[in-house]
């Protein structure tokens, strides 16, 4: 992922020709002002922070705990995320970019290769790596992969062990020192995503291992994906939290069109309210995969639309008519066409 430095070159032109269009003031008047400046161009951290470990281990959950809102869609279920999003984190003290990534594992279908290959090049991107593990788990072969996965590393890497709010803390201790012989990590931080635990710890310590750099995103700036690509995720989301079993891995989501029209009001004639109209495909693998999402008497897919719908509203502060379809393409977790269309979405 390169790294855009675009919006800071930007941002300095502005502020000098500004600063060279006002009338000349007294140097002394002006000199605070400028030494402040200097001192914090001096110690601003930028960097990225790449967010990695086996599925389910809560990496969306801490990007959007770490920023304060929901960029990341959340499950119980694994391999939730296949896309590598930013969550961008601007404050007085520096910027950091959190990469969320898909979670690591063997892959068996094209779709689980290209999100490996998203944990790869997030690798490369960074300048920190944060592993997390389930602290509620047991060391298996799938922590042993990851491992290996870290010989790609030349970063500091912090080890996250997370879901503390749910273990004994006598299963802590036992767990640094296992992974204290596996890895030289830099710093091993216990941490709950899902109710704060050190959080505030872990921004300080990245803080610490970032460079000096001006900042790489504008300040308004949260995430690099689309609104239509967040919708599709969101729709994703609500499917997930109603599905079980093989449904979860052979669900995709693709936005068809965002229109914005408006709704005439009937107790108002002549009235109208802004409205906005979603097309969505959600892709299956199998006939039953549909009847499944259907549910009896179509109960299941219009609870998903209505909990989706619900959510697309609150982030556009608009009325949302939300029209789900559902496609059965035998194998688009290996068809490359359905893989660009999806991926396409994140702009
Ligand atoms: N108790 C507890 N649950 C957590 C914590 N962090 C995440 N979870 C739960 O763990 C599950 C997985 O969370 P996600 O954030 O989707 O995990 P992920 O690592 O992004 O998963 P993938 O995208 O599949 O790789 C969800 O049910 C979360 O609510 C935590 O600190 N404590
Ligand atoms: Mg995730």
């Amino acid at each position: 992922m390169p790294k855009r430095a675009a919006g800071v070159v930007a941002g300095a032109k502005t502020a000098a020709s500004k600063e060279r269009a006002k009338p000349a003031k007294p140097r002394a008047a002006r000199a605070p002002r400028k030494k402040a400046a200097e001192k914090e161009k001096k110690t601003y951290k930028t960097g990225y922070v790449a967010l990695i470990g086996r599925p389910n281990t809560g990496k969306s959950t801490l990007i959007n705990a770490l920023l304060g809102r929901k960029i990341a869609i959340v499950s119980d279920k694994p391999q939730t995320t296949r896309i590598s999003i930013l969550g961008i984190k601007t404050t007085e003290k520096g910027q950091i970019i959190f990469i969320d990534n898909p979670g690591i594992h063997k892959p068996l279908h094209t779709l689980n290769k290209r999100m490996m290959n998203f944990v790869y090049s997030a690798l490369e991107t960074s300048d920190v790596v944060c592993l997390l593990i389930d602290a509620t788990e047991k060391f298996g072969h799938g922590d042993e992969y990851v491992l290996e996965t870290l010989k790609r590393v030349k970063t500091p890497v912090f080890l996250l062990i997370n879901k503390v709010d749910i273990v004994r803390k006598d299963t802590i201790l036992p767990m640094i020192e296992k992974y204290k012989d596996l890895y030289p990590f830099e710093e091993i931080i216990p941490i709950s995503a899902l109710t704060g635990v050190n959080l505030d710890v872990l921004e300080g310590l990245l803080y610490g291992a970032l460079p000096v750099a001006d900042k790489l995103y504008s300040d308004e700036e949260i995430s690099d994906q689309s609104e239509r690509f967040l919708f599709a995720e969101i729709i994703r989301e609500k499917i997930l939290s109603h599905v079980k079993e093989e449904l979860p891995f052979v669900t995709a989501v693709y936005i068809e069109s965002i229109e914005n029209k408006e709704q005439a009001d009937w107790k108002k004639p002549g009235v109208t309210r802004p409205l906005t109209l979603i097309r969505a495909t959600i892709y299956v693998e199998k006939d039953n995969h549909r009847a499944i999402i259907i549910g009896r008497q179509g109960r299941l897919i219009k609870q998903i639309g209505i909990e989706a719908r619900q959510e697309i509203e609150s982030i556009l502060e608009t009325k949302v008519y939300l029209d789900l379809h559902i496609k059965v393409r035998e194998g688009w977790r290996d068809a490359e066409d359905v893989l660009d269309l999806i991926e396409g979405q994140k702009g």
